[in-house]
């Protein structure tokens, strides 16, 4: 059997486990082994109910489905439909803090306030709004009022769209796929793929590559840079991750989801004095919160709160018996968790009406003032603190920084008076950084936990790429202690280490959760605007991976990555194999369409290659390839790793 996670706390979670030991998620999807091939390959259609219809090109009898439809027009289909639920879900969550942002705005007394007016003002002038004389809430209301537009717009182009570089810009309007509204893409993509309708897999796909970038450069972006505004844009920070991070002594409040509307509140409740107090006097000796996958990143990035893990620990977070509460709020929350806190003290609470979980106690958000809600939530849990019975936290956890910003990193490598991403550009251009890749994504329980994007990454940073991460994959790297400054020396390459010691940085940088993806996007087009690597972000030495990728955002990202020029890779194995003409589509013939294509490769070394090998092909495009050699892995470096 193959490992299951290189994560220590996890084979000693899972090693503790008795046959009264609850499922895990590596147990289910045992389970469900073999998995269909139809639906891997994405050859499953449930689009109407004359099907299912399971389709086998080549095969006399299934190479059609019962309507007619092609295996491309099949994978098509199914894979423009993820993109649009991922888009949906980062969108939403955008609109949900457009809303916040203007609740501050009108409403004094709503315990949200503006923390970051630079960012604020940013954003206003990106909006195209004028803030002469006007007050920082009213500047604020018209910025969320124009973020809610994008939303509902039915022609134009969605506002963040004009960041992008001009030359992408014109391509998009050349091939008629700027985003419009946010929403309307979405609604478009599921019209599109419904039974009898777009029977050209270039079309749906040029659809959804409008859907896509409605997430990347609208819903996503607008999560990100409202999030900013209201709660602060980040900056280095120090913090800590893994199991181990979760006390013996105090009430542990575990945050997990997306969304930081509430956990904000959570950082400022669980600092109460009377709560602290309150805690006391059940025996606690204080209040540790901390956090799984997004929400945790969330509160990590602008406060250096404790992570506990990513997407696959959240059970084993509540097997520790020390999960006094679990707060989720939307995406990536596993349906399990009842079941597992039941054979536990925990409580697990829900606080989005998008996501109730029966067995749940759910705290409404709207129902009183967030902070009261969040003082609720926190009482809840020390009142539970009394009823743990054994605890076992493993020892595992690690130090980190994390908080790269945009403009964070335009600080750090420009200083307060000439922040700028020139000196980046530089290094790239003398061959001190090969390039850039964002690593980013899930975990899956298909591959051995966190091992393609801890391999993947330590091969990128050897050959002086640097590494830019969001999402569950910074968490799997920051376990393996690669968010250290003292990693560049350990083991980036010369060039990279050279210029992470100047600057003070680790060579692998977190950016934040899967929304902050968006941050990215505008480092890429900051790159082309500072000038000498080209004009497009499909010119840059730059790629993108999700090594364990799972989730329909994932795909949503990836897509809009590769719309916006950028070579994406994708481990595990991807829904379109099925299809060789619709692969022969988004492998080769996107390049064409986008100056960005898709891969896949479930090897992580093979991966490393492949972007390497991308990096390479566009320095020697722009004709700075003079540089370093290539640092090869042998199969003694791989072991070592593991
Ligand atoms: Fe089958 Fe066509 Fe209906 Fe899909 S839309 S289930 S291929 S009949
Ligand atoms: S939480 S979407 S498993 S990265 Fe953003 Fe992790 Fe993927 Fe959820």
């Amino acid at each position: 059997m193959a490992k299951r996670s290189i994560d220590k706390s996890v084979e000693h979670m899972l090693d503790r486990k008795t046959p009264d030991s609850p499922e895990t998620i590596w147990d289910r999807a045992d389970n469900q082994k073999p998995h269909c091939t139809f639906g891997e390959q994405g050859l499953c259609c449930r689009a109407c109910y004359m099907g299912p219809c399971r389709v086998k090109p080549g095969s006399k009898k299934r190479e059609r489905g019962v309507c007619g439809a092609t295996a491309e027009v099949i994978v098509a289909r199914n894979f423009a439909r993820m993109i649009a639920s991922g888009a949906a879900a980062h969108s939403d969550h955008g609109r949900d803090v457009a809303e916040t942002l203007l609740l501050a705005a009108k409403d004094p007394d709503s315990g949200y306030t503006i923390r970051d007016e630079r960012k604020l003002n940013k954003v206003a002038r990106a909006f195209g709004i004028d803030t002469k004389d006007k007050t920082t809430e009213e500047i604020a209301a018209a910025v969320a009022e124009t973020a809610l537009a994008d939303f509902g717009r039915q022609e134009g182009e969605v506002a963040f769209t004009h960041l992008a570089p001009e030359p992408r810009q014109a391509l998009w309007r050349d091939h008629d796929i700027v985003p419009r509204g946010i929403d309307r893409e979405i609604v478009e993509v599921m019209h599109r793929t419904g039974m009898g309708v777009d029977q050209d897999h270039r079309s749906i796909m040029l659809q959804g590559a409008r859907a896509a970038l409605a997430d990347g450069w609208g819903g996503s972006m607008i999560a990100t840079e409202l999030q900013d505004i209201l709660f602060g844009t980040p900056s280095p920070v120090r913090g800590q991750v893994n199991l181990g991070v979760l006390s013996e002594t105090e009430v542990n409040i575990v945050v997990h989801g997306h969304e930081p509307v509430l956990s904000e509140m959570l950082v400022i409740a669980a600092k109460d004095p009377e709560l602290i107090a309150l805690a006391k006097t059940k025996g606690a000796a204080g209040i540790n919160l901390a956090g799984i996958c997004c929400t945790a990143n969330e509160i990590l990035i602008r406060h250096g709160l404790p992570v506990a893990g990513n997407i696959l620990q959240q059970e084993l977070a509540i097997w520790t018996g020390a999960v006094d509460a679990m707060v989720v709020d939307v995406q990536c929350i596993m349906p399990s968790l009842p079941e597992v806190a039941r054979c536990y003290h925990t409580r697990l609470v829900t606080t989005s009406p998008k996501g109730r979980i029966p067995g749940a106690k759910h705290f409404d958000l709207s129902d009183k003032r967030p902070l009261d809600t969040a003082k609720a939530i926190v009482k809840e849990a020390i009142l539970n603190f009394p009823n743990r019975d054994k605890v076992d936290i493993p020892d595992e956890k690690m130090d980190l920084i994390a908080g790269f910003s945009h403009e964070a990193i335009n600080y750090m490598l420009g200083g307060s008076f000439r922040e700028s991403y020139s000196p980046l550009n530089d290094n790239v251009i003398n061959g001190r950084i090969k390039g850039v890749a964002g690593v980013v994504g899930c975990s899956n329980p298909k591959v051995t936990h966190d091992q393609a994007h801890v391999s993947l990454t330590e091969e990128l940073i050897a050959n002086d790429i640097l590494v830019v991460q969001t999402g569950c994959s910074a968490i799997a790297c920051a376990k393996a202690g690669f968010l250290r400054p003292e990693t560049a020396e350990k083991y980036a390459g010369k060039g990279l280490a050279e210029v992470c010691k100047a600057v003070g940085m680790p060579p692998v940088l977190h950016s934040g959760s899967c929304v902050d993806n968006s941050r990215i996007l505008i480092a890429l087009s900051e790159m082309v605007k500072i000038g000498g690597l080209g004009s497009d972000i499909s010119e840059l030495p730059v790629a993108g991976a999700a090594p364990e990728w799972m989730s329909e955002k994932a795909i949503a990202i990836g897509q809009y990555f590769v719309a916006s020029g950028v070579y994406t890779v994708f481990g595990v194995g991807l829904p379109v194999e099925g299809s060789k003409i619709f692969s022969k589509h988004i492998f080769k013939e996107f390049e064409e369409v986008f100056g960005g294509m898709w891969g896949v490769e479930a090897d992580p070394g093979k991966m490393a290659t492949l972007i390497i090998d991308h990096i390479n092909s566009k320095r020697e495009k722009l004709g700075i390839s003079k540089g370093r050699e290539r640092v090869l892995f042998d199969m003694k470096m791989r072991r070592e790793l593991e």
